[in-house]
């Protein structure tokens, strides 16, 4: 049973860019993705350790792994992707028409899982495609594991506290981790610490960043995309997914039409070029 996103939870958002949903996922549906992302993750180190490499992107073998875009090789996802939990949460804050824009497995290992730098996930968007102009999108960072600072959960900024409500400022690349750095500022943001089975939703204009995870388990969080509209490239090419998902506040997903379509030439030799993995 969903649970209605309630006036206080928009207002919060409006204000913030941020708000976090506690317990919103159900056990059914946490057991699956637990499931799932032990899947992906053993395909990933299967595929580094066939290429010969611990390190590709910003994913690093036992470290942190970056997995995206894979739910099509899912029996179980699409349902929780497209289901009824994330049409309740997207709705309330893009209105009633959402794409998915992109998902992905974020993973942090034992005692060795790094840090992610401050960013802005439109930044990301802008760095490899440089004057791509797109309204802000929503991120779910949906948490498998309780989370707290000792294992590297997120933090996020106000948008009040640095003007980035409207804003994606520019980022550059980091030496060693490849990670993209949107803010060098000492404000600390906003720990976020909550049970498994909570959501934490941003704006792509908010600002975040992860820490280290200290701990003897794993940290694993799925975190998924949505847009109001299709995102394009400044070449007019699709960007992300683009699936539609809700129209008119009613699902509309439909599987048998729910198909890849290729990433054109040109990002994937720029992505390739910037260290970034093509499943990012
Ligand atoms: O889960 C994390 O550690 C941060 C993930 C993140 O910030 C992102 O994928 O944009």
């Amino acid at each position: 049973m969903t649970r209605a996103i309630g006036e206080a939870e928009r207002t919060a958002f409006a204000r913030q860019g941020y708000v976090v949903l506690e317990s919103v996922i159900g056990a059914a549906d946490l057991a699956m993705l637990r499931r799932e992302c032990a899947v992906f993750v053993e395909r990933t180190d299967a595929w580094l350790a066939e290429r010969g490499t611990d390190v590709f992107g910003i994913t690093h073998r036992g470290k942190r792994y970056f997995i995206s875009n894979r739910y099509r090789d899912s029996a179980d996802l699409p349902q929780f992707v497209f289901g009824e939990t994330m049409r309740a949460i997207t709705t309330a804050f893009l209105g009633d028409t959402v794409y998915l824009f992109n998902e992905q497995w974020v993973v942090k290992g034992a005692e060795q899982g790094m840090k992610f730098a401050w960013h802005q996930d439109s930044g990301y968007v802008q760095f490899n495609d440089p004057g791509n102009q797109h309204k802000p999108y929503l991120t779910c960072w949906c948490a498998l594991d309780d989370m707290s600072a000792s294992n590297g959960t997120i933090s996020v900024m106000p948008h009040d506290r640095v003007g980035s409500r409207d804003t994606v400022f520019p980022h550059r690349r980091e030496e060693g981790t490849n990670d993209l750095v949107g803010y060098d500022g000492d404000d600390p943001g906003e720990l976020i610490e909550m049970p498994a089975g909570s959501v934490a939703v941003f704006s792509s204009t908010s600002l975040h960043r992860s820490g280290p995870n200290t701990t003897d388990r794993w940290r694993r969080v799925y975190l998924t995309q949505y847009s109001a509209e299709r995102i394009r490239s400044t070449k007019g090419d699709l960007w992300g997914q683009g699936v539609p998902f809700v129209a008119g506040g009613e699902l509309v997903y439909d599987p048998t039409t729910d198909v890849a379509e290729p990433m054109p030439q040109w990002l994937r030799a720029r992505r390739r070029a910037a260290g970034v993995s093509n499943s990012q």
